[in-house]
Order: structure tokens, then sequence, then C-alpha cells
């Protein structure tokens, strides 16, 4: 098959690529360095030395035989750029990673917050967009959130995969309807997931496009096994308060014996998946296209739930790390439970990743062996969600 993948120098971007093109597909990455680019303003670096994207191609070419096409493109801006590409390959399917993803980076100042905006939005709907106008019979696999849903709305409720069955009293008798689960974002990064998915219901009513929205949770973990073939090949892994996800950032702060940072009291409960198993959800995902007309097709993309404490706990013993609780930067409820249902990917054949499995290989292979290259100063999260 022929795939795209938009957004496929990033952390979870670059892994699909390698797993796909292992798999035989024929891959070309449209990325525009973005998340580069924001590491040089922030003055971060992933922890893991992460090679320049020509020799991350080289390296796997002459490792697997296998070439991976690239363009350089802002698929937010250069619109007319996109039709032509979209016409001269006519990609089987686009997988599109191609957004700014942390939360604390769009509610850091105006600017961040109106450019994840601009960034997201108009990524998205460019694609959709251009791929009407080209004319290209494709299908869209788009990485969105669990935190589209919001945390702790419906209780103890299982959070279903994407729709919701309502029933409306009306004076001619109840109606029932399937509706998308309401949304409640959490960041103005949140809430741009939550307009793609408006955006994707149109499209695919519209103009019958063939779309799938992983709701994906909280991604730990960095290599898979083509990453880890080759030093050239690593993966990248954010440690720093805007980017840094809570669990990479305590195994980080575990190596270096800084406390493990818990935002608060730590009863957030957030939904998980390690990378390996990202890439093969995104294979799976690929494989199981909607019809066209369909409505897109809306996949829970996690495997377990964890609270932030016990998170803390689990690094704490393993590593004997002290536990700090911090004064929580962001807007969120202290407490919340969250059981997700993901029996989509399951019935297709996923065998999860558990934190048991890999928790200790990230210790001994990512945190331990690259923690001469943290920066302290960069590891306080410093982004606040507002004023108050
Ligand atoms: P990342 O920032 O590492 O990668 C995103 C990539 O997209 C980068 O290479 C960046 O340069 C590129 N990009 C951004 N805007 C672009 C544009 N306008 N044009 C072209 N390229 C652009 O992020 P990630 O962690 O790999 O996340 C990928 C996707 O998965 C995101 O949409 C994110 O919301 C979603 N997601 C990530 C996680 C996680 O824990 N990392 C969890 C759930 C969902
Ligand atoms: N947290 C801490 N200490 C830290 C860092 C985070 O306690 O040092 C807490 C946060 O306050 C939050 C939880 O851990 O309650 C998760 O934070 P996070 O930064 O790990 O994850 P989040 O901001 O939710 O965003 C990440 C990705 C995003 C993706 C999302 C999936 O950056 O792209 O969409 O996970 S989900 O959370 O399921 O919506």
């Amino acid at each position: 098959m022929k795939v795209w993948i938009l957004g496929g120098d990033g952390f979870c971007g670059w892994p699909t690529t390698l797993h796909l093109s292992s798999k035989g597909h024929d891959v070309t990455i449209l990325d525009n360095l973005s998340r580069r680019q924001i590491d040089i303003l922030l003055e971060v670096q992933s922890l893991t030395p992460i090679a320049p994207l020509s020799v991350r191609l080289k390296t796997w070419k002459s490792i697997s035989g296998k070439k991976i096409g690239f363009e350089l493109i802002n698929i937010a801006d250069e619109y007319d750029k996109l039709v032509d590409l979209l016409k001269i390959h006519k990609p089987d399917a686009i997988v599109h990673f191609a957004e700014q993803r942390s939360a604390p980076y769009s509610m850091k100042t105006p600017v961040t917050k109106r450019y994840t905006v601009d960034n997201n939005v108009n990524a998205t709907h460019n694609l959709l967009c251009a791929i009407v106008d080209s004319g290209v019979n494709t299908h869209v696999v788009h990485l969105g959130t669990m935190g589209v849903y919001g945390y702790g709305w419906s209780g103890s409720a299982p959070i279903p995969e994407g729709y919701l069955t309502v029933t409306l009293d009306t004076p001619d008798g109840q109606l029932e309807r399937e509706i998308l689960h309401p949304a409640n974002p959490g960041s103005v990064y949140h809430m741009t997931k939550t307009l793609d998915q408006l955006m994707f219901a149109f499209y695919a009513k519209n103009d019958h496009i063939r779309i799938t929205d992983l709701h994906q949770g909280i991604v730990w973990g960095t290599q898979t096994p083509e990453t880890i073939l080759d030093e050239k090949l690593i993966n990248r892994f954010d440690y720093d308060g805007d980017y840094g996800t809570v669990l990479n950032r305590f195994l980080m702060e575990a190596a270096i014996g800084h406390s493990l940072t818990v935002h608060g009291s730590g009863g957030q409960t957030r939904a998980f998946i390690h990378i390996r198993d990202t890439v093969r959800c995104i294979e799976l995902a690929i494989k199981h296209p909607p019809q066209p007309g369909d409505k897109p097709r809306i996949f829970n993309q996690v495997t377990e739930t964890f609270k932030v404490k016990q998170l803390a706990d689990l690094v704490a013993q393993l590593t004997k790390a002290k536990i700090c609780y911090l004064a929580n930067p962001r807007n969120e409820a202290a407490e919340n439970e969250l059981i997700v249902e993901n029996n989509q990917f399951l019935s297709l054949g996923l065998d999860p990743t558990t934190l048991n499995d890999g928790l200790l290989e990230e210790v001994r292979d990512i945190a331990e062996r690259y923690k001469d290259r943290i920066d302290r100063s960069k590891i306080a999260a410093k982004t606040l969600w507002n004023k108050k």
C-alpha cells in the first residue's frame, strides 16, 4: 500500500513510518520539522540523541534496503502543494500526526495558543479539503486523543468508542439517536482535537471520505523493534516541562535523583499505551478502513489506565526515587475515575505491552543511558493554565 505519514519525523510518526516500511508498505513522510524548531525555541532537546531526518532515512535504507520518501511541507499552510502532491502520489492511506501536541505548550502564551489552533485546525481542514479537491480515493487515519472526552464527566461509566446512544423525550414519544460523545477538552490543544472530530463528521457525511479517528491515550516508551536497530534510528524522548509526558518525566527524574513531580494529589487517572502498540494499532487501522459513506470509525487507542500517583509509586519502587507533591499548574480535576472501552483493537488482535513488561527496559536502556543529556533547568513545569 502507498502510505503517507503526516508528521512522520515526530515521536509517534517516526516509529510508525519504520514499522509500516518494514511491513512492505511504500511510505512517504510529509513534515515541516516544526517540532525540531520548537525544541530550538524552548532551548531543550530530546533525552535521546535524535539524528537529522536525512540521516535517519539513509540509515534505514542501508539497514533494510527500503526507501522512505520525504516531502518538506507545512500542511497547515501550503495547500496548493498538498493538492499537487496528492495528485502525483495518490496515497491509499494517509496517517495524520501533523499537529502541535503538547497541552502545556498550547496554554503557554497567547502566541502558542493561537499557533496551536491555526496549525492543528488548518492542517486537518487542509487535508480533508485537498482530498476532495484532488479527487484522490484514500483513507485518513488521524491521531486524536482520549482528552476529547474529558475526565470525570461520566463518573465510573465506561467511555465508549466515540459514539453515545441517547434517548430524547419528544411530544411524539422517545427518540433514540447516536451522537458523538460530548466533547470536554481540558486545554487549547485538546480543544483542537474536538474541532477535528466535527470536521471528520462533516467530510465523511458530505464527501464520503473514509476516516478513522484514533482516540489515543498518553504514549510511553521509546523504542520499537525498528528504531532499536541502530542508534541513528532512535526515537525522540521529550522530558521538559512542556513536552515531557508524565511517565517519561518520572523515569527521567528518577535517573538523575530528582524527586518525581506529581501535580496535586496525583489522583488524576489517565489512559496509557506503549509506543510499540501505537504502531501496531495504526497498522490495524489501515487494514480495516470504513466504507465510503460511513461515519468516521473511532477507536479508543489505549491499553491501561493509572492514577498519576500509582505511576509515581511504581517508578519509586523500581528506582528508590522520592516523590514530591506539587501545586498543580493545570486546571484539571484533582481526582477522577477512568474506565475505557477498547474492545475494537483487542478484537482485531492487539496484544498490549503492559507497564510491567516495559518499565524496567525504559529505566535501564533509555533514562539511565542518556541521563547525562538532561538539563535540570528544563524539568520544572512552568506553564500555568490561568492567572489564578
Ligand atoms: P510530535 O510533536 O513528536 O510530532 C508531530 C510531528 O508533526 C512533528 O514531526 C512536527 O514537525 C509535525 N508537524 C506539526 N505540524 C505540522 C504541519 N503543520 N505540517 C507538517 N508537519 C507538522 O508529536 P507526537 O507525540 O508524535 O504526536 C503525534 C500525534 O499523536 C499528535 O497529533 C498528537 O496529538 C497525537 N497523540 C500523541 C500522544 C502522545 O502521548 N505523544 C498521545 C495521544 C495522541
Ligand atoms: N503530570 C504530573 N507530573 C508531571 C507531568 C504531568 O503529575 O511531571 C500530570 C498532569 O497534570 C496530568 C497527567 O499527568 O494530570 C498527564 O499529563 P501529560 O503531560 O502526561 O499528558 P497530557 O497533557 O494529557 O498530554 C499527552 C500528550 C497529548 C495527548 C494526551 C493523551 O502530550 O498529545 O493527546 O497525552 S490524553 O491525556 O489521553 O488526552
